[in-house]
């Protein structure tokens, strides 16, 4: 598939996606969904161990494309469900389901849909310049793509609600501050920031991070019993993987471990 909203490249390890519509501060049309879900089917099957999320130009993602929406006097109702199933519900879930982590870099504003894809990320570093807005409510619409789901457990339902029901801008620190991302960096930075970020993971154990990611999110709805149990079950499988075998033996030789992901 030729890509004509976004930028896909894999080297070294590191899959990395710019969501390229920059005068439209990268807002999502029906062809950069497509484009998304054929790029990210390709990030385990190119030798890629970590995903890097980021956007061209001055923002990140502004959401829908509200060029797409445009009512005409009045009248137009849309089938947003229809958009939602189609679109944002097979994005956010593979995002989600991705077996390599993922990293956002969000480069600038984060906005509805916008701020749900990056907050779908395992690790989120921004910009002190980004801002990450639920322009939902500006619509008259729920969070969606997740939002719902995710804000309340990253930063509580008080804050939940007050960004959902004002749609106010959070600036990068005060997400940072709040638990809703990692970490924000100098703009002059943040480039180089994020690259050491993802050839660190790119390094890392990604077959036990991905583990780690689905023990944490499965936690969100099961019991203490039931997640000892996946505790258990997934550190079983590890036990038996190259990187478990070679962090061992780089503790014992004193060394920095050379993991490969399998
Ligand atoms: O519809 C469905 O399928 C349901 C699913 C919905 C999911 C959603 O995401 S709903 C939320 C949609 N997004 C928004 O409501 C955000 C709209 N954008 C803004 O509020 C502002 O642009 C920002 C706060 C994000 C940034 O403001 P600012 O002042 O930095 O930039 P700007 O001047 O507003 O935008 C720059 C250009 O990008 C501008 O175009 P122009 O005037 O230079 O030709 C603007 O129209 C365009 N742009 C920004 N956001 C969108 C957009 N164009 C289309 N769609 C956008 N979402």
């Amino acid at each position: 598939m030729t890509y004509e909203s976004i930028l896909y490249a894999s080297a070294d390890g590191i899959a990395r996606l710019t969501l390229n519509r920059p005068d439209r501060l990268n807002s999502l049309n029906t062809a950069m969904h497509a484009e998304l879900r054929d790029a990210l089917s390709r990030v385990a099957a190119d030798g890629s161990r970590v995903l890097m999320l980021s956007g061209a130009g001055r923002g990140f993602c502004a959401g829908q494309d509200l060029g797409d929406r445009q009512v005409t006097g009045g009248g137009a109702r849309a089938d947003l469900g229809e958009s939602i199933e189609r679109n944002y519900k097979p994005l956010i879930l593979a995002l989600r389901d991705l077996p390599v982590p993922t990293l956002a870099a969000v480069n600038g504003v984060a906005a509805g849909a916008g701020a749900s894809l990056a907050l779908a990320c395992d690790l989120v570093v921004a910009t002190y310049s980004a801002s990450f807005i639920q322009a939902f409510s500006r619509l008259g619409l729920v969070p969606d793509s997740g939002a719902t789901w995710i804000l309340p457990r990253l930063v509580g339902r008080a804050r939940a609600l007050g960004l959902a029901i004002l749609g106010e801008k959070l600036s990068a620190a005060d997400a940072v501050q709040w638990g809703l991302i990692w970490r924000c960096v100098d703009d002059a930075a943040f480039a180089g920031f994020v690259e050491e970020l993802a050839r660190t993971i790119a390094a890392g154990p990604t077959r036990g991070l991905v583990r780690t990611r689905q023990a944490i999110d499965a936690a969100q709805t099961q019991t203490l019993a039931a997640q000892l149990d996946l505790e258990r079950d997934f550190q079983r499988e590890l036990g038996y993987t190259d990187d478990y075998a070679e962090g061992v033996a780089a503790f014992t030789e004193k060394r920095a471990a050379r993991f490969s992901g399998r």
